[in-house]
């Protein structure tokens, strides 16, 4: 069986979840689901990254300890999954004691191997990002990342990254898709051939992390501590040959574009010293602003994903996002934009074509219809159409392309409502019933290769409609599959009613 592994990056634990964090998750729940229908056994894990002094200063100002700090939010994180209707495995906290132990043996294993050593670190160090960085980084006196700096010096240890350099470039030659999409690989790339400075990877002027062992003084540097959950929620080191675990085999990491540097560099670096093979490949993403700014507390415009799960459900934000950010851009996530969207793709188009489809064989047809003999030309080039759009839209979700393979299914269900508009099974009741019935058979077969190909992004509406369809349905996804002969529909309620959006009141939305 094909395995995969898919990872969210684990989420800081100093302010509440936002909708840029909803988006990664369901990206990756969206691609399991998908994954898992097409006969992978998936591993699918997320969770919080909660030390490092960016939550210790977070929980200081709260007056509150840090663990019970992050306890709290990380509760959020956990809830907002439920929220959102995500399959994950694994939610892994940096905090528990099975990721203690697995970053110890891992800093160990990387010290008995010769790649850490103790020094002294004097450089400006960017606290939101929890990096240090050179003098010639810096763009107009703040880090590459955007975050404030101040110049610090501290006896640390250090990890010896630029014996990698060549190992890396290397890597990357040999493993063309490592980096998607290239342009981030590109800028990897040229950032390493600028010449790779040792990292420092352990911290004194905090104590919320994780003891370097035998050296309790120091804190292993976040970033570290944060990376090696990957290999906890994989059972390292007790199942320690991850080189040949069958997931280990197939890791996906997803993460927004601004962490590629840490997943794409650092972590394949830790791995070759500790002789594990570096991850399958990094997918980046693109950012979400809100109402053309980025999310920022004291702008007070964070979009809250569960205020969209509330009143919308969580099928239509995840629609939503997968469907507005062509993956890998960035984009605008605004009310307006969301009940546009939501209106014209799913309660006009989608939403529509099930309504008119079934009520109109619960209406006029006893609820039955069953398998036209023959089908004529018109009914052909119809159902090679959707296979068409359906066939291209599965080659693009293989590519990440989740906006496009959204446009190519809103394509076929488009073509499944001109077919309606053009045969008027309506005016076939009394002139030709054999037909009126031929066509709803033909158009319920459509809606349901259409609904399994939504299912990975709407899958509470997507298996109402395979229910309704065939009572046996099953999660998979089967060329050429066929519906069963005789097919009865009962009543059915309105999957996405259309939202007036004169008439609702959306204070809910208002400025925090
Ligand atoms: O970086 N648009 O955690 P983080 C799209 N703990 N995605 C966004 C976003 C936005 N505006 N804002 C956040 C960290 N994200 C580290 C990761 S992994 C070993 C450690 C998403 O809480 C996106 O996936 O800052 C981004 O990479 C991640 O949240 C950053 O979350």
């Amino acid at each position: 069986m094909k395995t995969i592994f898919i990872t969210t990056p684990i989420y800081y634990v100093n302010a509440k979840p936002h909708i840029g964090h909803a988006y990664t998750t369901v990206v990756c729940d969206v691609f399991a689901r998908f994954c898992r229908m097409t006969g992978f056994d998936v591993k699918f894990s997320t969770g919080t990254d909660e030390h490092g002094k960016k939550i210790e200063q977070s929980a200081n100002n709260s007056n509150i300890e840090p663990q019970k700090f992050t306890d709290d939010i990380s509760k959020l994180f956990k809830d907002l999954l439920g929220y959102l209707n995500i399959t994950n495995d694994d939610f892994i906290r940096t905090t528990e004691l099975r990721h203690k132990k697995t970053v110890s043996h891992f800093w160990n294993l990387l010290k008995e191997k010769g790649y850490i050593y103790l020094g002294e670190y004097s450089g400006w160090y960017d606290m939101k990002n929890e990096a240090y960085f050179a003098e010639n980084e810096l763009i107009d006196g703040k880090s590459p990342l955007g975050g404030d700096v101040q110049y610090m010096t501290e006896k640390c240890y250090f990890f010896k990254l630029s014996a990698f350099q060549d190992r890396l470039l290397d890597f990357y030659e040999k493993n063309p898709d490592f980096i998607y999409p290239t342009q981030r690989k590109n800028e990897v790339v040229s950032f390493i051939k600028q010449g790779l400075n040792d990292l420092a990877i352990s911290r004194t002027t905090f104590s919320w992390g994780i003891p370097v062992p035998d050296d309790p003084q120091h804190v292993v540097y976040v970033w570290l501590d944060a990376l090696t959950n990957y290999l906890t929620v994989n059972g390292y080191p007790e199942n320690e040959d991850q080189n040949n675990d069958k997931y280990w085999q197939n890791v996906i990491h997803f993460v927004g574009k601004e962490i590629v540097r840490f997943h794409a560099l650092y972590w394949p670096a830790f791995l070759m010293a500790a002789n594990i093979n570096p991850p399958k490949q990094i997918v980046a993403h693109g950012w979400w602003l809100s109402e053309g700014e980025k999310m920022s507390k004291s702008v007070g415009n964070v979009q809250d994903p569960i205020k969209y799960c509330k009143l919308f459900g969580s099928d239509a934000l995840r629609y939503f996002m997968l469907r507005e950010l062509p993956f890998g851009m960035d984009g605008n996530f605004s009310l307006g934009g969301f009940i546009n969207r939501y209106n014209s793709a799913l309660a006009n188009s989608y939403g529509n074509l099930c309504s008119r489809v079934f009520s109109f064989i619960t209406k006029r047809r006893d609820g039955r219809v069953t398998r036209p003999n023959n089908m004529k030309e018109e009914d052909i080039t119809f159902i090679d159409e959707v296979d068409k759009s359906l066939r291209e839209a599965i080659n693009l979700i293989q590519q990440y392309a989740f906006s496009k393979y959204l446009e190519k299914i809103e394509r076929s269900i488009s073509l499944a409502n001109q077919y309606v508009d053009y045969q008027k099974p309506w005016t076939l009741k009394e002139s030709d019933p054999k037909r009126m019935q031929d066509v709803l058979f033909i158009l319920v077969e459509q809606i349901y290769k259409i609904t399994k190909l939504l299912f990975p992004v709407i899958p509470i509406a997507a298996e109402k409609v395979l229910k309704q369809i065939n009572p046996r349905y099953e999660l998979k996804l089967v060329e050429g599959e066929k519906i069963p002969d005789d097919v009865i529909i009962s009543e059915f309620e309105p999957l996405f009613p259309k939202i007036d959006v004169k008439a609702e009141n959306f204070d809910v939305f208002a400025k925090e």
